[in-house]
């Protein structure tokens, strides 16, 4: 396995173990924050996030355990905020919800190009109505699915 794998897996790992009974919602990873944020400044320094790791259950080396902080520390400030906590351990998009999602790309996507533009689904080219539109776009969006430009999507 290598390092990417193992890392992966690590975090796999960590995301079951915080989301363990929940649905899996930014509710459960606050809880599970705020456990690890032992000095509530809203942020989890080297120390707190290898206690963390230790209440989680997670078995980890110390090697393991300095490899997930430096993954999770995006920014590279030297501690763990929320954002980066979620990003990282917020569950992929479930698949079922994935596979709505694409098919009602694939209705508005006329010409099949993986690109859906704004402009193309008002236009006269796309028969379905307005408000449906609307809310597949803030569907995708919400999901971070086509995480692009304001102007259009691309099929993931
Ligand atoms: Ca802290
Ligand atoms: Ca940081």
């Amino acid at each position: 396995m290598d390092v990417k794998e193992r890392l992966q897996n690590l975090i796999v790992n960590l995301r079951n173990r915080c989301l363990f009974k929940g649905v899996g919602g930014i509710k459960e990873l606050s809880v599970a924050f705020r456990r690890m944020d032992s000095d509530y400044n809203r942020r989890i320094c080297y120390q707190e996030w290898m206690e963390g790791l230790e209440i989680c259950g997670l078995d980890v080396t110390e090697e393991e355990t300095c490899m997930l902080f430096v993954a999770f520390d995006t920014d590279k400030n030297g501690e763990i905020d929320f954002l980066e906590f979620v990003a990282k351990l917020r569950p992929p998009m479930n698949s079922v919800r994935s596979a709505v999602v694409n098919e009602a790309f694939d209705m508005l996507d006329h010409d099949h190009n993986g690109v859906l533009e704004i402009d193309d689904l008002k236009s006269n080219r796309v028969t379905v109505d307005a408000f449906f539109c609307a809310y597949v776009f803030s569907l995708l969006r919400k999901h971070n699915y086509f995480p692009r430009y304001d102007c259009y999507l691309v099929r993931s």
